[in-house]
């Protein structure tokens, strides 16, 4: 018996030590209390949330708990009502958000407010851009949890378990959409094995609230149903459609719809056979229509003419505001180009007052380091979201204006490009998990902060990561100051460090042609063209640095709305973040703190490594408080952000020096690379 109890309690310790290796994401759990759960129905999502409660209980011992569905006007789809001692909803999937976030708040210690919440936007979605193959266009973690190359049509126990241990991570936090291929779509996701893949898989997400979505290829009735053409006005061409669609609510009745990019970067459109892109996104809006389905149609279109690439897609889509259906939703990219550390918002932002327009968030880190670089992404978000579009009169933000609170939308939606794959932690980097929570939560509730996004993240991931400790007296104020305090500024400067490093000042896509990783500004070859290259978009020369989209430059300004169109048109009062966005500036220019422009620019990219490197000091100060897997993981991969930030800024002073003929400020550390050097060897390593 005595070996008993000793091998039951080894078993147990082992268990509690067992090295994290991240899978778990912010659903830790650390031996829940007893709880009575009180619920008077039964559906496979609340069976879900009793289990939940059962399974991660830290409120008060033997406390009893009831589940209630009913009516309630201040409630919205989804929302829920916490009290002492219920959860309440009008939907079952509101009792399964109510019971997360009630189980959040007791791991956070957070309050719970005045206990009603409703999300900001309906729909809450992942925009998976996975290939069928199983690759991930600009996926940092692995292959794609959905797709294969091999036996891609079986769908094995260990499929299903990755799945539902998907949509519970989704559910916890909120969202209730995924779009499980790529935008630049195969045709093939329409044929009848790829949809029986998906009916399995919507049958697993479904009891999590999460709906799936295809991206479509525009050109499917060709490819796929042997049409000659895919013209969204020809009558064979909608009879298609209709058919695919009715086929596709056979299989799986609660179908969220489609996403689409066409006539974008080499996508089929209803542009070339002479249609707009309303005509194209109301033949799909129409056939989806009777099942309540929508169409999420892209407005990231851009031509290699002579208008500066920032203004197209709201030239494109603005005169078309007012002629979409109203199941069609524009998705809108943050910025004007294509998530850039730093981009001000798409003018298109409030200025389509008719339309459903929904903000398209990048998750994976294409732009930002990929798995490499611990960036927190919730503050690029944040400063969007709350970025003021003046649209109807002053706080018109991006939020407002895209969830309802300002325009009478019939759908109101937002999308974040997904980073997950099937590497163990799903993100990569133990860090990109938080851009994965931040999205959700903030898809929930637009006016949370990112310090508190951030708190909340650390305090579910991290708090219980070393089990020998947790017990300790005072641990959590111990936790609280040597842990939670300095990472929380980590990853809320990171995002500002970044930019620091890679493109200050607003410079953008100046990043290399390989995988869009590490610095390029030079790069321009012959036969590419133009808007593809960096030297369009920093337009260096002797003469200064920065593009003009001033009134006397691309005029980029004029599709801001007063008075920001004017702030921003004047250098004076541009905010200096933008400075470079909107300005073509010479060398020598003054900057507010009587700096000249290229001694500013030197120190940024400075500020930005030697930021990386008091992270890195900062890391290592905290390894009492983490597992040690994660500790090294995450030490190693700022070691290699620092590498690349030494990088970025060598080679980023040292291209421009060229034109600015101006010495490196003596108080900063000369640069240790050659730029010739670092030309050489931009492609010797591919990344993806
Ligand atoms: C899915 C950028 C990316 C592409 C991406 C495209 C888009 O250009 O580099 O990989 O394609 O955006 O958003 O459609």
């Amino acid at each position: 018996m005595k070996r008993l109890i000793i091998f039951a309690f080894v078993l147990v310790m082992t268990l509690r030590l067992r090295a994290q290796d991240g899978h778990q994401l912010w659903l830790r759990t650390n031996q829940p209390l007893s709880v009575r759960v009180v619920c008077a129905r039964h559906s496979p999502t609340l069976d879900i949330a009793e289990q939940e409660l059962k399974k991660g209980w830290h409120g008060t011992q033997g406390a009893s708990i009831k589940l209630i569905i009913r009516k309630d006007k201040a409630l919205k789809d989804g929302g829920f009502r916490l009290t002492k001692n219920s959860v309440e909803a009008t939907t079952d999937i509101g009792i399964l958000y109510g019971v997360y976030n009630l189980l959040r708040y007791q791991r956070t210690g957070d309050e719970t407010g005045d206990g009603i919440s409703n999300p900001s936007y309906q729909i809450r979605v992942l925009d998976h851009w996975d290939n069928l193959n199983g690759t991930i266009e600009r996926g940092y973690a692995g292959n794609s949890i959905f797709w294969r190359k091999t036996d891609p049509f079986v769908v094995t126990e260990k499929d299903k378990t990755l799945w539902q241990q998907y949509a519970r991570a989704n559910a916890s936090i909120g969202i209730n959409g995924a779009v499980l291929d790529n935008v630049n779509a195969s045709p093939k996701i329409l044929s009848d094995n790829y949809l029986n893949r998906v009916k399995s898989i919507a049958a697993i997400l479904r009891p999590y609230g999460v709906k799936v979505y295809l991206s479509v290829n525009f050109a499917s009735p060709i490819s796929l149903g042997g049409l000659k053409t895919a013209d969204p006005l020809d009558a064979s061409v909608i009879v298609w459609w209709k058919t695919k669609i009715k086929e596709i609510y056979g299989l799986i009745p609660d179908f969220g719809g489609f996403l689409v990019k066409a006539s974008s970067e080499g996508q089929p459109g209803p542009q070339q056979y002479g249609r707009t892109h309303a005509d194209g996104a109301n033949m799909l809006a129409d056939a989806l229509k009777p099942y309540h389905g929508v169409v999420m149609w892209r407005a990231f279109v851009y031509t290699a003419n002579d208008d500066d690439r920032a203004k197209q897609a709201y030239n494109e889509f603005k005169p078309l505001d007012g002629k979409f259906r109203d199941n069609v939703i524009i998705q809108v990219k943050n910025g004007p180009i294509d998530f850039q550390p730093r981009e001000p918002f798409s003018p298109l932002f409030g200025a389509m007052k008719k339309t459903s327009v929904m903000p398209e968030l990048q998750i994976t880190q294409e732009y930002l380091g990929h798995a490499v670089y611990l960036v927190f992404l919730s503050t690029m978000w944040e400063e969007c979201l709350k970025s003021d579009t003046y649209q109807q009169g002053k706080g018109s933000t991006v939020a407002r204006c895209t969830d309802g609170s300002i325009y009478p939308q019939k759908y109101t939606a937002i999308a974040g490009v997904s980073n997950i794959g099937l590497d163990t932690n799903w993100c990569g980097h133990p860090f990109a998990q938080a851009n994965w929570y931040a999205f959700g939560r903030l898809a929930w509730n637009d006016q949370l902060t990112s310090a508190q996004i951030a708190d909340e993240w650390l305090k579910l991931t991290f708090y219980n990561d070393v089990s020998g400790k947790f017990g300790e007296k005072d641990y959590r104020s111990d936790w609280t100051k040597n842990f939670l305090n300095p990472v929380k500024e980590i990853m809320l400067d990171s995002r500002e460090t970044a930019v620091n490093f890679m493109m200050p000042l607003g410079l953008h896509h100046i990043m290399s042609a390989n995988g869009h990783y590490g610095p390029g500004p030079w790069w321009a070859p012959k036969g590419v063209r133009a808007d593809w290259t960096p030297p369009y978009f920093h337009q260096a020369s002797a003469s200064g640095i920065g593009f003009d989209r001033t009134t006397k430059g691309s005029n980029a300004v004029s599709q801001y709305h007063e008075p920001l169109a004017s702030e921003l048109n004047n250098v004076a009062t541009c905010p200096e973040i933008y400075l470079l966005w909107f300005h073509h500036l010479p060398w020598t220019y003054k900057m507010k703190n009587g700096q000249s422009l290229w001694n500013a620019l030197c120190y940024h990219y400075d500020k930005g490594v030697k930021e990386v490197h008091a992270f890195q000091q900062s890391w290592n100060r905290v390894k009492p408080f983490v597992d040690g897997n994660q500790f090294n993981l995450v030490q190693i991969k700022l070691g290699q952000q620092y590498d690349n930030a030494v990088l970025w800024k060598d080679a980023c002073i040292l291209y421009f020096q060229q034109f600015s003929k101006m010495p490196i400020p003596k108080d900063i550390a000369p640069p240790v690379h050659k730029l010739k050097d670092i030309i050489a060897n931009e492609f010797k390593h591919r990344n993806n």
